[in-house]
């Protein structure tokens, strides 16, 4: 057992040794080593990782790492491919690394082997594709699929949306796909008001079949199908589901045997390379979804088998302690510069807020440090017309992961090379930033200068690759997870658990009767969500104004 984090010898030694660098600047340290480019750099799996623009020395590494071995993060990382119940507020394995395991790959847990039942749904994941996508499935009136709708909220939507959107490339364009998550009806009606029932297939994804945002939307979906058809058997060849719960996906009147499974050893938002990504199988087909599962296996052996210094993951996740317990910084930015990442940001804010925004350690105990940082993005270019400024020269430090790639998927002119230039050029902006002397030499007007001076010192991990295929991102969403997992064991707390978030699942549902009511008895909570509720209900009565629509 680790002593507390802020007690151990190398946290101690990184307390001083911040306070040894904190006023150096990167200008310093790359007029000082004209190597620090090509030192600071790793790669694995077809991802550069660039983290030479960090406020960090060999000697902040080297104690990172100590850091690492302290907290016992080898020890840690075995325990879960192992499958012992590292969640430990739920009692349960972490096997995410199971759902891409090749076929063959034993492994006994709680005397069960995960990859083989991982194999027999994969088997049944694939064989299901093929049929919808060759048309041999046929829906309710003789009509192949054309349309397929996922209802699913948080880890079963936000996956399965960010995988598809970032494999269109490659996707069956003929086929139409849709991801309904919000429980605010427009995103159903939205959703469907296009489609036709014959032609549409719905996913029902939900770990527990229990989500209430899920099952009012499935249910809408199945009275918009039965009502279209104009026949409830209809159902059967419309609707299938994604879930570890028989007994409700049964009692939804969804036939089982259109169910594909999974465990409760896979966290939500560790969840789109198992069943949950049924849509991504049918986007891509099998071939292509078995090689995202072979990427994340990839990067899923690297961070097993390489030297904490070689080790993609642990020096992203050993980087972001710093950035956060030490350079103090309460926020990351994630810009991927490639269009069909541009739901990447969603997915990983999921991913590393809800797994490590946590106050309590393993045994419960309060804790005195800083732990998840808050995650946000946008596509690159975008985000430079607007709230890059900030990130330039305001007062608070924002780190950046720049993801880039050498190749277009659709190459056309020279959008590639400005593309990428811009990578290139906000890292450099950002490190090195722009003196005074500087402006001054552009012929800057003397009041003017102030503003344009840009102080640099700026973090940033450039991830560079060659071109994103379905490898890629199975190698790139496992690097995250795997940092994560990283910042999560030496921060000591429980990365799979997700006590907030079901929390609000809770509340909303003791409110819901009173906005419902006709009766109207007052409600008895707190003055302001009484007061909220009572508008609420007068609002709801008013006369609508809004004229025909
Ligand atoms: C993920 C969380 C959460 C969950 C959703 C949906 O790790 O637990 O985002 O995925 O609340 O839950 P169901 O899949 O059970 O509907």
């Amino acid at each position: 057992m680790s002593a507390p984090l802020r007690q151990r010898k190398s946290w101690k030694a990184l307390e001083t040794h911040y306070l040894e660098i904190n006023s150096r600047h990167l200008r310093e340290f790359f007029a000082e080593d004209p190597q620090r480019g090509e030192r600071m750099r790793r790669d694995a799996e077809g991802i550069y990782l660039d983290y030479s623009k960090n406020r960090v020395t060999d000697e902040t590494l080297s104690l990172l790492i100590q850091l690492a071995n302290e907290s016992g993060l080898a020890l840690h990382r075995d325990a879960m491919f192992s499958g012992e119940h590292i969640n430990v507020s739920e009692d349960r394995a972490v096997l995410h690394v199971a759902l891409r395991m090749p076929k063959g790959t034993p492994l006994v847990v709680d005397g069960v082997d995960v990859v083989e039942q991982v194999h027999t749904v994969l088997d049944q994941m694939t064989d299901f594709a093929n049929r919808v996508r060759s048309g041999e499935w046929k829906g309710h009136t003789g009509k192949a699929i054309k349309n397929v709708v996922n209802i699913g909220i948080g880890g079963s939507d936000l996956g399965p949306v960010m995988a598809y959107e970032a494999l269109r490339y490659y996707s069956r364009r003929d086929l139409t796909f849709r991801f309904v998550s919000n429980v605010d009806s427009t995103d159903f009606v939205e959703a469907v008001r296009d489609l036709s029932a014959d032609e549409t297939l719905f996913i029902i994804s939900s770990k527990t079949f229990g989500t209430l945002e899920t099952l009012t939307n499935a249910r809408s979906a199945r009275d918009w199908l039965i009502q279209q058809l104009g026949d409830a058997s209809a159902v059967s060849k419309h609707f299938v589901a994604v879930s570890t719960n028989e007994e409700k996906v049964s009692a939804f009147g969804i036939d089982t045997a259109n169910m594909f499974g999974f465990w409760d050893w896979v966290g939500g938002r560790y969840s789109m390379d198992s069943a949950i990504g049924l849509s991504t199988m049918l986007a891509v087909g099998p071939e292509g979804f078995y090689e995202m599962l072979e990427g994340f296996h990839a990067m899923d052996v690297h961070f097993q088998t390489a030297p904490f210094e070689e080790n993609l993951p642990v020096l992203m996740g050993l980087l972001a302690v710093w950035n956060r317990d030490f350079l103090g910084c309460q926020t990351v930015g994630v810009m991927p510069y490639e269009q069909y990442l541009k739901r990447l940001p969603a997915y990983l804010q999921q991913l590393t807020m809800e797994s490590n925004g946590k106050h309590v350690s393993l045994d419960g105990t309060s804790i005195d440090y800083q732990t998840g940082a808050i995650y946000w993005g946008e596509p690159g270019t975008n985000g430079q017309h607007s709230f890059y400024q900030l990130i330039h020269q305001g007062t608070t430090i924002v780190p950046v992961d720049l993801i880039g790639f050498a190749k277009s998927l659709n190459p056309l002119g020279e959008h590639h090379d400005i593309l990428s230039s811009n990578v290139f050029a906000q890292a450099q902006a950002l490190a090195f930033g722009k003196t005074e002397e500087e402006v001054r030499a552009e012929g800057t007007p003397e009041h003017v200068i102030p503003h344009r001076v840009m102080e640099g010192n700026r973090p940033t991990n450039v991830l560079l690759c060659e071109i994103l295929t379905p490898r890629l991102l199975g190698a790139l969403i496992a690097l995250y997870e795997h940092s994560v997992f990283t910042q999560g064991t030496i921060w000591g707390v429980d990365s799979f658990d997700q006590w907030g978030v079901e929390l609000g699942k809770v509340l909303s549902v003791q409110i819901i009767p009173e906005l419902e009511s006709s009766s109207e008895p007052e409600p008895s909570h707190d003055s302001s969500t009484n007061s909220l509720i009572t508008l609420y209900r007068a609002l709801k009565r008013k006369e609508d104004n809004r004229g025909d629509q």
